[in-house]
């Protein structure tokens, strides 16, 4: 058995729970924060036999998707000392359809 955990964009939650749903794999979804970000995304927690997991993938593949984003990075000090900082210009960033990692599982339990 292995636990997928997928970091996924908050915008193909639905779509995704849907087809997991469709598909009949089990699935946790849990309400996280990009830690670059500091944005809502959402982690799907998913146990699933061995043979399955090629097919959990594509589930994930198919169903979310990359998008650009724009950030701010922190203001940069230019004069610690003084205490000025001076704003900087929005990044932008490809944010991925899913960070996904696929881990064995030692034992699963059902009480
Ligand atoms: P965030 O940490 O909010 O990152 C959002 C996007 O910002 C990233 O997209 C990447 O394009 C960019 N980014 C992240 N860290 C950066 C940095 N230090 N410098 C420049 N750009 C940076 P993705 O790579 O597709 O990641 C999407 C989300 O997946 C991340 O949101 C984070 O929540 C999670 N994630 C990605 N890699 C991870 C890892 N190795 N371990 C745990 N979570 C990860």
């Amino acid at each position: 058995m292995k636990l997928v955990l997928a970091i996924i964009q908050d915008q193909d939650a639905a779509r995704l729970s849907a087809a997991f749903i469709d598909n009949n794999v089990r699935a946790t979804k849990l309400s996280s924060t990009g830690g670059f970000l500091r944005a809502g995304n959402s982690t799907y927690i998913v146990g699933v036999e061995d043979d399955r997991v090629p097919a959990v993938l594509d589930i994930i593949k198919h169903n979310c998707q990359a998008r650009d984003e724009y950030t701010t990075p922190p203001l940069v000090s230019i004069d610690a000392a003084a205490g000025d900082a001076a704003a900087t210009n929005p990044i932008e960033v490809r944010v991925g359809g899913a960070t996904v990692f696929v881990l064995p599982v030692d034992a699963f339990h059902q009480f």
